[in-house]
């Protein structure tokens, strides 16, 4: 398996600097989060010196909690020099947003589970059979420290809980990542505690908002594709304090016959994105790149340049070539 030469890989780079730089990607969510928390506590635990940064902005209401652990800005430029840099959760500089280092300048180590991440590189573990960045993170964290801390083990929960839907995605295949999970909960990770953060505190607005995107809903291919929008008035009267798109493809993804959905917002007058999931075979991840986007198979996401109307028949045009 790549986890073991990739272990000598991460101990070499490790060893090689005295500080590090630890970043996710913006509006980072619990496994970005998670990930470069417990990353973080693992370099601390070896003597090194961190520092968390993030682009931010914190959008989901369960990520808010960890927002003042992360900085908007890099200050220790005097000090520059000691620093390697982790990247965590993604792997390219426009999906780490804006913060004001360069990437470039750095001897980088990439953790990430991106289907559309490299990794072929050196300095880099990136498995995208793995069901969240947070699961790499964490057989790192026992390969080098026998076992997970309580903080670590509550925060890296959250992270595989957030990415694998509280574990509804996860397959057959995956008895590795439950055992993984149950070391998690035996140093004290509560699954009813992280459930009720992650699906609770949601504002009544929200659930009006998941109303007016239902509302919006259009099936395409005999009911094989919806596509739903949150035009810019929707977002004025209900969407001010988020989103719950979680809820949303739950309650499409039931339909039946339903094998993907599109979920587009329109951000500025010239900007949208798009958020597209699947439940089996099609791969999404294809079709978000094709819109200079990228994700899984089964989950991933776009920003492109257009209006809603205009974005909608390209979309219909890529899934007509596999549906
Ligand atoms: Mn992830």
């Amino acid at each position: 398996m790549i986890f073991d030469q990739k272990l000598k890989e991460f101990l070499q780079f490790v060893d090689s600097h005295s500080a590090f730089i630890i970043v996710g990607h913006k509006e980072p969510d619990g496994d970005c989060i998670a990930s470069c928390l417990a990353l973080d506590e693992l370099l601390r635990l070896k003597g090194k010196k961190t520092v968390l940064l993030s682009a931010g902005p914190f959008k989901r209401i369960e990520t808010k909690a960890y927002e003042h652990l992360f900085n908007s800005s890099f200050e220790d430029t005097e000090n520059i020099k000691d620093y390697g840099l982790f990247i965590a959760d993604c792997s390219t500089k426009d999906r780490i947003g804006e913060i004001n280092i360069e990437i470039t300048d750095f001897d980088t180590f990439i953790i990430d589970h991106h289907k559309t991440s490299d990794n072929t590189c050196k300095n880099c573990m990136v498995d995208s059979s793995a069901p969240a960045t947070a699961y790499i993170v964490q057989l790192l964290f026992e390969a080098i420290h026998g076992e997970v801390t309580k903080t670590a083990a509550d925060v890296l929960f959250f992270g595989i809980a957030t990415d694998t839907g509280f574990f509804r995605f996860l397959e057959e295949d995956s008895a590795d990542v439950f055992e993984a999970i149950s070391r998690l909960i035996k140093k004290g990770a509560s699954p009813k505690k992280t459930y009720n953060i992650m699906t609770g505190g949601k504002s009544f607005l929200s659930r009006k908002l998941l109303g007016r995107h239902l509302d919006n809903a259009k099936t395409y291919f005999d009911g094989k594709l919806i596509i739903t929008y949150e035009t810019p008035e929707d977002t004025q009267n209900f969407g001010q304090n988020g989103r719950d798109s979680d809820a949303l493809y739950q309650i499409l993804l039931a339909i039946e016959g339903v094998e993907a959905i599109v979920n587009i917002k329109q951000e500025t007058p010239e900007q949208c994105t798009a958020g597209f999931r699947s439940i089996e075979n099609i791969d999404v991840s294809v079709i978000a790149a094709h819109f200079g986007g990228g994700g899984h198979k089964n989950a991933s996401g776009a920003s492109y340049t257009s209006t809603i109307d205009e974005f909608i028949p390209l979309i219909l045009q890529e899934f007509q070539k596999i549906l």
